[in-house]
């Protein structure tokens, strides 16, 4: 495998939903060759292919690895097959990008850590907010300490696409999407953002857990939650709590993270990520996207001038790009790797854990 500037870098792409769409659109604006997917039945490849313009499809993942022009599989599949897959991908010498949650098991996030680690491919996950260019500048704040110190945290991340009981999908199924539903699905790019942006560590957590709807279109006895609740300490002393629910009328997808420290306050909200607030005793302020205002981290995720709003799409597609120059060689900020996707792996079995005992459970790993 080679990749430079005369041969682009050759992705194939296994599933072909909704974030196969994502992924391949910040495929194609990092000028990636779409060389291949594969879904889940050959007749939904061909469908895929022609609907997001990849140049063919496969009929199995095998078929796939086994072709040489492929040098990054992007795993696009319910969580509950990215273990396998991934390390298929892997023992194939391929980098890979894997959708979040990294896997549905802690010992699984482990296997897959090391066995990129040892094949010395780049591996990564779509923690993609973090690619808001807001999200940074709130970073840089932090780590230059105009913040202060961290004293409280409090974050949401609300959705309504499983509000009602006859919405259905396959993550409300644990054999499809693990143990862990909203926490899994949502609540690990809140607990990643908070751990980037604050540069602290989530020391450990108390939670409890709801399944308001266990019968579903399809699904009969759902275990998944629909929404948990989590107190949490950081490793430096801070407390906060954190909402995550998939139930709540009216969230689209409404990522909310606030900030107190002793000097400043910082809030992002993801569904209007082209401004962010600073909260003073006096003089709290809005700050736009302005280039010639934000740290370099920040103004490096800005592509287009402000006040010409960036969106979702965009972080993605930086994080893609992030994604490829690594495998490049290079060594981007902030890209959230395997190792990050372990980290929310075990966030979230601390937080099943914590539901489920009423007990407060410390993060593996975390010494
Ligand atoms: C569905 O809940 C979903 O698409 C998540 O899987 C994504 O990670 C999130 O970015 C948007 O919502």
């Amino acid at each position: 495998m080679s990749i430079g500037a005369a041969s682009p870098i050759g992705v194939g792409y296994v599933g072909g939903g909704f974030m196969a769409a994502v992924h391949s659109r910040a495929s194609r604006a990092s000028r990636a060759r779409l060389v291949g997917i594969v879904s889940s039945r050959p007749e939904r490849s061909q469908a895929a292919a022609v609907e997001l313009g990849i140049e063919r499809s496969f009929d199995s993942l095998d078929e796939l690895l086994a072709d040489d022009s492929i040098d990054v599989v992007h795993i696009c599949t319910p969580n509950a097959q990215h273990a396998e897959q991934a390390l298929a991908a892997i023992a194939a010498g391929k980098h890979v990008v894997c959708e979040k949650p990294l896997t549905v098991t802690v010992a699984e996030a482990e296997q897959l850590v090391a066995a990129a680690d040892a094949a010395g491919v780049t591996a990564t996950v779509p923690f993609a907010y973090r690619f808001h260019p807001m999200v940074r500048e709130a970073r840089a704040r932090v780590a230059n300490g105009e913040t202060g110190r961290l004293l409280g945290i409090h974050g949401s991340y609300l959705q309504d696409w499983l509000l009602q009981s006859t919405d259905d999908n396959w993550r409300v199924d644990v054999g499809a999407g693990g143990e862990s539903r909203a926490f899994a699905d949502i609540g690990s790019h809140l607990v990643d953002l908070i751990e980037f942006v604050t540069g602290d560590r989530i020391h450990r957590i108390a939670a409890t857990k709801r399944t308001f709807f266990t019968d579903r279109a399809e699904h009969t006895g759902v275990a998944t939650e629909d929404a948990v609740a989590v107190a949490l300490e950081t490793t430096s002393g801070a407390i906060g709590t954190l909402l995550v629910s998939q139930v709540a009328p009216g969230r689209k997808n409404r990522l909310h993270l606030e900030i107190a420290g002793s000097a400043e306050s910082i809030g992002f909200d993801q569904e209007n990520p082209e401004t962010l607030w600073l909260g003073r005793r006096i003089g709290s302020e809005v700050i736009p996207r302005d280039t010639e205002q934000l740290h370099p981290d920040a103004a490096r995720l800005s592509i287009v001038p402000g006040g010409h709003p960036q969106g979702y799409q965009d972080a993605f597609t930086a994080f893609v790009g992030d994604s490829y120059a690594a495998i490049a060689g290079g060594d981007p900020e902030g890209l959230p790797r395997f190792t990050d996707g372990l980290r929310a792996v075990r966030i979230t079995a601390a937080v099943m854990d914590a539901a489920n005992t009423g007990r407060w459970v410390e993060i593996e790993g975390n010494n």
